[in-house]
């Protein structure tokens, strides 16, 4: 067995210091960041009910009274749960949990104020072109698709709400240095913050491609434009972007779920480590979503294939370190033998089962991340029904099952009341665990056979190609309900905590102890020289790339195929 300290059994008495006071404007910013979030994830979950009726020969576009088209719906659906759902959440948690780390208030309210009423305001201003039809461009809106000018102001709203966090959260670091000199950031502060360092540097691609070539171009100021050198500026963000998703998920596995099990985080200084081969390594990887495109150099290609083996290295040390922290609980708990601390995990706190079980679903999320990122294999499953199936293990369900974990006590701590309905929530986590696993079996193996991604297979003349699909489109259809209903059972949850039904009560934030010992590894707090490696590593990177496709070749003008 590993010796370590979160293995040790007096580690479940570890007390986390007092929660600080919270200033009502700041709670108010955070709290309705997290309900804007959640509405977003309502909103998406229920064109994915569409999505998945669609699959089981059931269309019911047609009769939809708005937004009755497959695209338009599949655009609902992606922008919501993929950019709003994810940038609303990340704001509000780690927003909160940069307070917790600190023990002190953010730096400024207005700041966090002005993130919530910035993303408001973006999804109001892109919801209005989605909704009229004038915006179906698929959350990727790769050009020459052309959108409604709205639509991309609504994005840049949305990316300068993450700013604006990041920002609030560098001055309370700042503020905070000035009382502590010489003391080491705490890790629930520092993992928050160094996310939001990685985002900063990731977002200037999507930031470049909106402002420069798309927002003009849809306005009409210039006639055409340049689609490959957007996409690889998409890519440039649309990668981390992915790790902007899971890092807060990774923020509740490493410093609260150990609180939550009764036990401590395994390491301080190697879940810093963790965050800091994210920052250093989740940019110089976007290509690996290009690999089919021949105006990039295969040379650089197959340099970005392999950096991306090395971004996996960080969630593999999590899968061992999270789970080792799992295991220290467990034994503390009386668990025994090789797997006898699994049983012994507190499943029936529906906040710990669903993050568990998002773990789970996890490590086959991450297995075919690793079948995308292989350079040959990815002609295979790119722009298959493989993908979704993917995306659907990690952001569908390792965060949208975490997110609502966490849901499960943070919506009793920001509402004051307690949590309605725990059996049904226990319920709810199983059932999207079970449904992701169908759906996912579905998209993977219609991928293997060539089934196309974002198509509404249902009514595709030749789905009878291949005669397994109408046995996939049925798994993927079932396990799409089944998440729905999930979805339903968890919002239902959500309703009877705010109004209430389950009475008043306090809630903690659960912050794990870990064994800080200061001065181990100290270049773990060198936060602006692995700022700098991550700048130097990107332009090695993508400055190749970006030479190659500089200047840009406006040829193309705006289509709308819908
Ligand atoms: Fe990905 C495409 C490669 C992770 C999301 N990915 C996508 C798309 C999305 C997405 C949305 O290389 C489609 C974009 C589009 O529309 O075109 N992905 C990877 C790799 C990883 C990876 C190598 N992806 C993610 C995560 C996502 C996400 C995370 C969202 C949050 N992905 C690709 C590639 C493509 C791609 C190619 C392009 C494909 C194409 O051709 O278009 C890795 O980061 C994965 C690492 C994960 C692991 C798993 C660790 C497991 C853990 C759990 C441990 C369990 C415990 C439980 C502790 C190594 C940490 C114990 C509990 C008990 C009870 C015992
Ligand atoms: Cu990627």
């Amino acid at each position: 067995m590993i010796e370590s300290p979160a293995l040790r059994p007096e580690a479940v008495e570890a007390v986390p210091p007092p929660e600080p006071a919270i200033p009502a404007g700041q709670l108010f910013a955070i709290r309705w960041l997290v309900y804007l979030s959640l509405f977003a994830l309502a909103l998406g979950g229920l064109y994915g009910l569409f999505q998945a009726l669609q699959r089981l020969g059931m269309n019911v576009y047609p009769s939809l009274p708005i937004a009755g088209e497959y695209y338009q719906g599949l655009t609902i659906h992606g922008v919501m749960l993929a950019l709003v759902f994810t940038f609303a959440f990340s704001n509000g948690l780690l927003s909160l949990t940069t307070i917790r780390g600190f023990e002190r208030p953010l730096a400024s309210t207005l700041l966090a104020q002005l993130a919530f009423w910035s993303i408001l305001l973006g999804v109001v201003l892109a919801s209005v072109p989605i909704l009229a039809g004038n915006a179906t461009v698929l959350f990727t809106f790769y050009p020459p698709l052309q959108a409604h000018p709205l639509f991309y102001l609504g994005l840049v709203l949305a990316v300068l709400s993450t700013w604006l966090t990041s920002l609030n959260q560098l001055l309370t670091l700042r503020a905070w240095r000035r009382d502590h000199p010489g003391e080491r950031i705490p890790l629930m502060a520092f993992t928050s913050i160094v996310t939001y360092v990685m985002w900063d540097i990731a977002s200037v691609g999507v930031a470049i491609e909106v402002v420069v070539l798309l927002l003009p171009w849809s306005l009409g100021l210039v006639p055409n434009t340049d689609p490959e050198l957007a996409r690889t500026l998409f890519w440039f963000t649309g990668h981390p972007i992915v790790y902007f998703w899971l890092l807060p998920a990774y923020v509740s596995w490493y410093t609260m779920i150990p609180r939550q099990v009764g036990g401590r985080t395994f390491s301080d200084p190697l879940t810093r480590l963790v965050f800091l081969l994210f920052l250093l390594l989740s940019i110089p990887v976007g290509l690996h979503h290009q690999f089919t495109e021949s105006a990039v150099a295969p040379s650089m290609k197959a340099y970005q294939g392999l950096l991306t083996f090395g971004v996996f290295f960080p969630s593999i040390v999590t899968a061992f370190s999270v789970m080792a922290s799992l295991e220290g609980a467990g034994r503390a708990r009386g668990g025994e033998g090789l797997l006898g601390w699994i049983p012994r995990l507190p499943w029936s706190d529906p906040s710990v089962a669903a993050q568990l079980l998002a773990m789970l679903v996890f490590m086959l999320g991450g297995v075919t991340g690793l079948i995308n990122s292989s350079y040959t294999v990815n002609l295979l499953v790119h722009n298959t029904a493989f993908i979704p199936g993917h995306f659907h293990l990690t952001v569908g369900t390792a965060v949208a099952l975490s997110v609502i974990g966490i849901a499960y006590w943070l919506v009793p701590y920001l509402s004051g009341h307690r949590l309605w309905g725990r059996q049904l929530a226990l319920v709810q986590a199983w059932l999207w665990a079970i449904g992701v696993l169908l759906f996912a079996r579905g998209q993977i193996a219609g991928g293997l056979t060539s089934m196309p991604r974002r198509t509404a297979m249902a009514t595709a003349t030749y789905l009878d190609l291949v005669p397994s699909w109408g046995f996939d489109n049925v798994l993927t259809g079932l396990g799409g309900v089944i998440m729905v209903v999930s979805g339903v059972l968890f919002f239902l949850v959500v309703l009877g905590t705010l109004c209430g039904w389950a009475g008043r009560g306090t809630t903690e934030l659960p912050a794990a102890a870990s064994e800080v010992r200061p001065g181990v590894w100290p270049v773990v707090d060198r936060l602006g020289g692995w700022t700098v490696a991550t700048l130097v590593l990107i332009a090695l990177s993508y400055g190749p790339v970006f030479l190659s496709l500089l200047p840009p070749s406006l040829n193309s003008p705006g289509f709308r195929v819908w």
